[in-house]
């Protein structure tokens, strides 16, 4: 997890030990739950969950350290995840592009994910497994906080041969049903 972008040598160093212990530490994670549960779909629901538990908290440090304003649109919020959040909790910035009409479903497209490291590939046995499926429950229980409920999945991802990593943002009311949590 990388949490400041630091050019002073010493300090950059400690910021690189601290991403890949992460990193390394989410894999054995998975490693475990792969170990506890046999089929692949409950390990994604377990990850979901403990993403999501993750998420609900993480949300008011985000807030607090980004000061970021209230967003306006769906549109805003998808490119505040990608901008802001993806950079500053994992150091990368996806694009995103809107993929409905209705302008409610949205997809973060990573050419680089760092949790995926030190990971080749998948096992054959573990074709189903959403390895960063944790992302998915951080960004629901994220965005419940300030009142914005959505489904988030993996929809493509590299680790399985497709050709980039794609988590589809789905927001299920209407933007102008949401309730004012936030005053900026
Ligand atoms: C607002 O309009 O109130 C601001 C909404 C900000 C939503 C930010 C959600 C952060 C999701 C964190 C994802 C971290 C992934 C590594």
């Amino acid at each position: 997890m990388v949490f400041l972008t630091n050019k002073n040598p010493c300090t950059e160093t400690k910021v690189m030990i601290k991403s890949e212990l992460f990193v390394l530490t989410y894999g054995a994670l998975v490693a475990q739950l792969c170990k506890d549960y046999e089929k692949d779909e409950d390990v994604n629901t377990c990850l979901d969950r403990m993403g999501y538990a993750i998420g609900i908290r993480l949300i008011d440090d985000f807030l607090a350290r980004s000061a970021v304003k209230r967003c306006r649109s769906y549109s805003e919020t998808a490119d505040m995840i990608a901008q802001v959040a993806f950079k500053m909790y994992l150091g990368v910035t996806p694009s995103v592009s809107c993929s409905s009409a209705a302008g409610n479903e949205f997809s973060l497209i990573l050419d680089k994910n760092p949790l995926v490291d030190f990971v080749e590939e998948l096992p054959a046995e573990r074709a189903s497994l959403c390895y960063c499926n944790l992302l998915c429950g951080v960004i629901r229980g994220a965005l419940e906080i300030v009142h914005l409920a959505a489904e988030v999945t993996f929809l493509q991802d590299r680790l399985k041969g497709d050709a980039v990593t794609e988590i589809g943002i789905t927001f299920l009311r209407k933007a102008e049903d949401r309730k004012h949590r936030r005053n900026k």
